[in-house]
């Protein structure tokens, strides 16, 4: 990254508000976030169009259809007032309602793999409905069931946590039916797997409680690992000697705290170069970064990798680690060939 762009990335994050890091396109500031692409990276758009992003179910592709006019949503266990919650409902609480982007990522995705998508989420906090139905004191989880059977359950301050979204919209229309219609769970800092989709009932318990994927071994916490990965280029091409784009996308969900900066190894990890990240908003969502390669001449192959510190200046886990239990770990290294 060289020192300019680096300049217009911190003003961006010193000044706390969400403008677009552009390089030098003339109408860089005028655009929204949603509107963020660039030509010759991958991902090309900070905002996952809809029907590119990944979808991960129980269901093998069969997501339940449900009917918003019948679809009701009991809140019931530890709480003063049962509540019994309708798509109206939510809809007519306007003034609590927020958008929001959201990057979602599975826990089970092996490192460099492609279930991560960003959005823009329209919902209202959960913790609105929680505070209507008063939870006790003996509270500690909030169970989620759908209608699709899954279930799952987080900690009620998880569930508390103003960040914590019922959302009925994405990218500016209704839920799709495959990513929860008509009404899912966005969980800060968690994988996928603590967003049920389809939500059914959410019961207020006092005691631990293992869902569909936490009985079968998966982590209970299922907080986000720092990931970095390639998309360009992709493993075994072959790359022409001369200038080369690489380019990809940074996620660190799990600490709420984003990433700070990127950098990419042309040499199998020796040597370590900043990339521009060139489209981020918020912790909660990935960066998009490249980083712009002069292949020697002569070389024949070697391996691609990136990594990403933290705002907190925290450096990626370089240590591999599967994706089974808890997310997998260690810097996504694509390996490549140089043609003459
Ligand atoms: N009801 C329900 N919710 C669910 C799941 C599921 O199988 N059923 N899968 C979870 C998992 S593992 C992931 S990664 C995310 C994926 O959300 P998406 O399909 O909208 O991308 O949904 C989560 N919510
Ligand atoms: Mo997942």
């Amino acid at each position: 990254m060289n020192r300019r762009t680096f300049l217009k990335v911190s003003a961006v994050s010193a000044a706390g508000v969400l403008l677009p890091v552009f390089g030098d396109s003339a109408d860089a500031a005028t655009r929204s976030p949603d509107q963020w692409a660039r030509a010759g990276v991958e991902p090309s758009r900070w905002v996952t169009p809809t029907r590119e992003f990944y979808v991960q179910d129980i269901t093998s592709g069969n997501p339940p259809a449900l009917d918003a006019s019948k679809w009701r949503m009991i809140i019931n266990g530890l709480v003063q007032k049962p509540k019994i919650v309708r798509l109206p409902d939510l809809l007519a609480k306007a003034s609590e309602s927020t958008t929001v982007h959201r990057t979602l990522s599975c826990i089970g995705d092996p490192i460099g793999g492609n279930q991560i998508g960003n959005a823009e989420w329209t919902g209202i906090p959960l913790r609105v409905l929680l505070k209507e139905a008063g939870i006790r004191e003996q509270a500690t989880r909030a169970v989620f069931r759908c209608a699709d059977l899954y279930h799952t359950a987080i900690p009620i301050e998880d569930a508390m946590h103003p960040r914590a979204i019922l959302a009925f919209k994405m990218n500016g229309e209704d839920l799709p039916r495959e990513h929860g219609y008509p009404v899912r769970l966005l969980n800060p800092g968690k994988y996928g797997q603590k967003c049920p989709k389809w939500i059914n009932n959410i019961e207020i318990v006092a005691k631990e409680y293992h869902g569909y994927w936490e009985t079968r071994g998966w982590s209970d916490v299922a907080a986000v690992k720092t990931a970095t990965r390639v998309h360009v280029p992709t493993k075994d091409a072959t790359l022409p000697a001369g200038s080369y784009r690489i380019s990809g996308s940074a996620f660190d969900g799990g600490s709420m705290g984003g990433i700070q900066r990127v950098e990419v190894s042309t040499d199998g990890g020796s040597t370590w170069h900043a990339a521009e990240i060139w489209a981020s908003a918020d912790p909660l969502t990935w960066s998009l970064w490249q980083y712009e390669w002069t292949i020697p001449q002569g070389a024949k192959k070697t391996k691609v990798l990136a990594r990403a510190i933290g705002k907190d200046g925290t450096v990626q886990r370089e240590k591999y680690e599967d994706p089974y239990p808890a997310g997998a770990g260690g810097y996504h290294t694509v390996e490549v060939k140089i043609g003459s």
